[in-house]
């Protein structure tokens, strides 16, 4: 009999990083640490972390933010489930906090591979990502000609994007 071949099918996604509660620094530095563990995934590159004015309601302090580039042979779900475990044990409490509000730590799934998906509870490429800076600056750093899908525009030519409105 011949051995099974297994393929196994590797996937680089982007996840960007945000804190603005607590020890920011400790909380993003504990949050890469808790993403480099994760099960069947390797992380390739941690952009620089930034400050940030914060984005949505008033009288909230600044944000750390940062990407990262990973190669996962996860599904989307899978590698968003485990996201989602790493902000809980960094203190996230989903019932307490406002939209767009202050939060411990944020993992947001930017793009995963070249997939679309919209479905209850996973919508990838990140429906945001085009128009927020505290993303496109650590994604066009580390990223600047990506492909993202259902995009014409690079991470590099969205950003400029902004900087001209
Ligand atoms: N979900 C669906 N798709 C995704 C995805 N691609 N990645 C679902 C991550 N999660 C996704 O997430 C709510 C649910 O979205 C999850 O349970 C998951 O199933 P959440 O983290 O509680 O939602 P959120 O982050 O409060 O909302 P949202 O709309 O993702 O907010 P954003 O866009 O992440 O904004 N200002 C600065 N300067 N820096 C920031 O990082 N972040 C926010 C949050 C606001 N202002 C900010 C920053
Ligand atoms: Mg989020």
């Amino acid at each position: 009999m011949r051995p099974r071949q297994h393929l196994v099918v590797q996937t680089k996604a982007y996840i960007a990083i945000g804190s603005n509660l607590g020890d920011r620094a400790q909380t993003i530095e504990s949050g890469i640490d808790s993403v480099r563990g994760i099960d069947q995934t390797e992380l390739l590159r941690v952009s620089t972390i930034i400050e940030t004015e914060p984005v949505g309601p008033d009288g909230q302090g600044a944000y750390l933010n940062g990407v990262l580039c990973v190669r996962t042979s996860l599904s989307p779900r899978a590698l968003l489930r485990a996201m989602l475990e790493i902000e809980r044990t960094h203190g996230r409490d989903r019932d307490r906090e406002q939209r767009w509000g202050a939060r411990t730590l944020d993992l947001d799934l930017l793009v995963f591979g070249d997939q679309r998906i919209d479905e209850p509870g996973l919508c990838v490429p990140h429906p945001r990502l085009h128009e927020r800076s505290f993303v496109l600056i650590p994604l066009a750093e580390i990223a600047p000609e990506l492909q993202i899908p259902g995009h014409t525009r690079t991470p590099r030519a969205m950003l400029g994007a902004l900087v001209d409105d």
